[in-house]
């Protein structure tokens, strides 16, 4: 699978090219709004305030609804920009956002909003991992999840899937809802922002998906998640924890009715195990902000630089169906590749269930 988004914040619109889908896929317009309503801003007080209505065009690979194994072309048109914010910051470069480095290297740059580098962009890999979503879903019983698992420094008391799209956090605990509304409102009015992980998880997903070194599985999963702006850190099962973990502790025991721990996350050697495969992603705090910070201008001048405009005080509370977008392309792309290598393999080995 190959997917290419295209398009800036400011631009007329923004879309995406994802080539490689087998024919036969039910796909509709409608299909996208629950995902992208999740993405979108201005839904509560919470994000930024911009409005899109993000309405989905099918450009091309789908015909009577359904794909056609050509190229799936997907537009979005921007109806809501507002250029005039980033006016007084086109010639400076903001600490922290892509400014400096996109000079450096075009010597050319659209400064309206984020640009390329804006969080608009992702709007595209949501509307791609729905289709896939949807593909590993019915073809293989897959499913894709993300939640918020710490805002700052707060982390959840209880866990549990099931709410976690009733409240604007994308929270896992209920029962905290009112002390992280207290927490945004107070960071919204100070004017700074702050990081987000996120936990996302495959269930269902078979043994055997993946490759030993090159195109590894695990390492697929964390180059698709770096690539989503203002993604710092990526982690796999235990991950950084396991630095601290002794291996009699680390190693997953199996038993023939399952798995007894998931410090893996689901992938051995590059390979999904058939165990849920979990990923941690860590998002930066916003950079735009409208408290002064020092900078320079495109003449090397020192200037102080403001953000106006509309942000996110936590860009992380709106990622988690991105990343879950991110995993499903991924899970896809190797289930056709293993599909393509192994369909006819000699009788495999019995399957260890994923847990007791
Ligand atoms: C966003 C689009 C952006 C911001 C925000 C979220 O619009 P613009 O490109 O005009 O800045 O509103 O981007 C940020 C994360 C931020 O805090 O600046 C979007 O569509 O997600």
């Amino acid at each position: 699978l190959r997917l290419t988004t295209f398009g800036e914040s400011h631009g007329p619109a923004i879309g995406c090219v994802l080539d490689g889908l087998p024919p036969g896929i039910a796909i509709s317009p409608e299909d996208f709004r629950a995902d992208l309503e999740r993405r979108a801003t201005g839904r509560s007080r919470h994000t930024s305030q911009r409005r899109e209505a993000d309405e989905v065009e099918i450009l091309s690979g789908v015909y009577e609804g359904v794909t056609t194994g050509t190229p799936v072309a997907l537009l979005i048109r921007n109806t809501d920009a507002r250029s005039k914010d980033y006016a007084a910051i086109a010639e400076r470069f903001r600490p922290g956002h892509a400014d400096y480095t996109y000079q450096q290297k075009y010597g050319h740059r659209d400064p309206r909003g984020g640009g390329r580098s804006s969080a608009r962009e992702t709007t595209m890999r949501v509307a791609a991992g729905v289709i896939a979503k949807k593909w590993l879903a019915e073809r293989h019983g897959v499913r894709v999840r993300a939640c918020v698992v710490q805002i700052g420094d707060i982390v959840p008391r209880a866990f549990g899937w099931n709410g976690v799209d009733d409240n604007p956090f994308c929270w896992p605990d209920p029962g905290q809802i009112g002390e992280l509304e207290a927490f945004l409102d107070s960071l919204r009015k100070s004017g700074d922002s702050v990081g987000a992980k996120v936990r996302c998880s495959a269930t269902g997903v078979p043994p055997g998906w993946g490759a030993p070194v090159y195109g590894k599985l695990d390492a697929e999963i964390a180059a698709a998640m770096m690539s989503i702006n203002a993604v710092k850190g990526v982690e796999i099962g235990a991950g950084f924890a396991a630095v601290g973990q002794f291996g009699t502790r680390h190693r997953d025991a199996i038993t023939p009715e399952g798995f007894l721990s998931n410090h893996a996350g689901g992938i051995l050697g590059g390979i999904s195990s058939g165990q849920d495969i979990e990923v941690g992603i860590a998002f930066k705090p916003t950079s735009s902000l409208r408290l002064p910070v020092a900078s320079v201008d495109v003449r090397g001048e020192p200037v102080e630089v403001v953000t106006t405009g509309r942000h996110d005080p936590c860009v992380g509370l709106r990622a988690p169906p991105i990343c879950e977008a991110m995993l499903a392309l991924v899970l896809m792309d190797h289930a056709l590749r293993h599909r393509a290598q192994c369909a006819d393999v000699f009788q495999p080995t019995p399957r260890v269930p994923s847990s007791p």
